[in-house]
């Protein structure tokens, strides 16, 4: 029998709700894959909530789970290795050396970066992390999964248009990744919608194009943890999809709508509140439990066209 693909999983741990690993390891596992996270932090529940405890893993202490793998030949086993949320350039450039040394031990890693820095306008991270994702992580990485502030900040061009998005892409391509989705943007005159970009170099399955758009109109409501889950279902796809980037796009996204769409309907009038109580947080935990048989086998509510 053939092994299981399987993914070492970089990313936040909360014990109550849904960001990061909580958002990463259940999906893949309906998707059928092995999931082997180390928890970059751990957090009480997630950082929109009033407050939060816990703590954060140093690069060194990564450096040793890793060690402690490759001491068993435990590293030789990835096909994948997936990044979201870091928080520090001590810990980002340890990603650096565990990227390079599973790519040693299987030059076939698929590694995807989801490039976390900021959205609508604005950073979350630290200064001296944009430059750092782009020097250092965007040359190792397969497939990217920023925003629209992230392509920004990884290419220092601004995006107003369709045709700057597509440009962007073009220039991240030739610094690595083979695959670049641009997961939100607001585009003139679609500002109703989320817009997601894709581009590949990857050769399609019967020469499909390589450039898609898609379209999801606008929830109003706001979420967290939907970067996570898109990135985690695109890997899940792209592998069950190989050469199909449209199938794995539109099978990630049919997932990821089914799920926001039981959540706005559970959550009621705290979808769209505009305070950030802890009630209004925790009502708003992404339902991925109760959404499980749509994200294994999703409707495909929209469709990716070529560009
Ligand atoms: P990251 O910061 O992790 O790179 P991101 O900022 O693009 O990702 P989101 O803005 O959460 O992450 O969007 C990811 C996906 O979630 C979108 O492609 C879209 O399918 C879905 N999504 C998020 N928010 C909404 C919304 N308000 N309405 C409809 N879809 C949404
Ligand atoms: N806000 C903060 C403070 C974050 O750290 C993150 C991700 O790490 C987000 C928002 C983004 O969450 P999402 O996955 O919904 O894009
Ligand atoms: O990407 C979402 C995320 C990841 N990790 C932590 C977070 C959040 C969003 O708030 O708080 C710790």
């Amino acid at each position: 029998s053939r092994a299981l693909p399987r993914v070492l999983s970089i990313q936040s741990h909360v014990v109550s709700g849904y960001v990061g690993n909580k958002c990463a390891v259940f999906p893949l596992q309906l998707l059928g894959f092995d999931v082997d996270p180390v928890n970059s932090v751990q957090f009480s529940n997630h950082t929109g909530f009033p407050t939060w405890n816990g703590d954060i893993m140093s690069g060194e202490e990564l450096w040793r789970l890793v060690e402690g793998l490759e001491a068993n030949g435990l590293c030789r086993q990835y096909t994948h290795l997936l990044t979201g949320y870091i928080g520090s350039l001590s810990v980002l450039q340890t990603i650096v050396r565990v990227a390079e040394k599973l790519r040693q031990c299987n030059p076939d890693l698929v590694y995807v970066c989801d490039p976390v820095m900021g959205d609508d306008g604005r950073l979350y991270v630290r200064p001296e992390m944009p430059a750092a994702f782009r020097d250092l992580l965007v040359p190792l990485a397969s497939v990217l999964t920023p925003n629209q502030l992230e392509t920004e900040q990884l290419t220092g061009r601004s995006i107003g248009s369709e045709a700057d998005a597509l440009a962007a892409c073009a220039a991240l391509h030739v610094r690595g990744p083979h695959t670049v989705v641009i997961t939100s943007s607001a585009l003139p005159g679609w500002e109703d919608h989320v817009t997601l970009l894709a581009s590949t170099t990857l050769p399609q399955k019967g020469g499909a194009p390589r450039r898609l758009r898609m379209r999801v109109p606008r929830v109003h409501a706001y979420f967290t943890g939907t970067g996570d889950l898109f990135t985690a279902l695109l890997l899940g796809w792209m592998h069950r999809h190989p050469g199909d980037l449209k199938s794995a796009l539109e099978a990630a996204v049919g997932g990821l709508q089914a799920v926001l769409r039981d959540t706005v309907a559970a959550c009621g009038d705290a979808a769209a509140a505009k305070e950030r109580t802890a009630e209004v947080c925790a009502a708003r935990e992404l339902r991925l439990v109760q959404n499980q048989a749509a994200l294994a086998a999703p409707q495909r509510l929209y469709a990716a066209e070529p560009i």
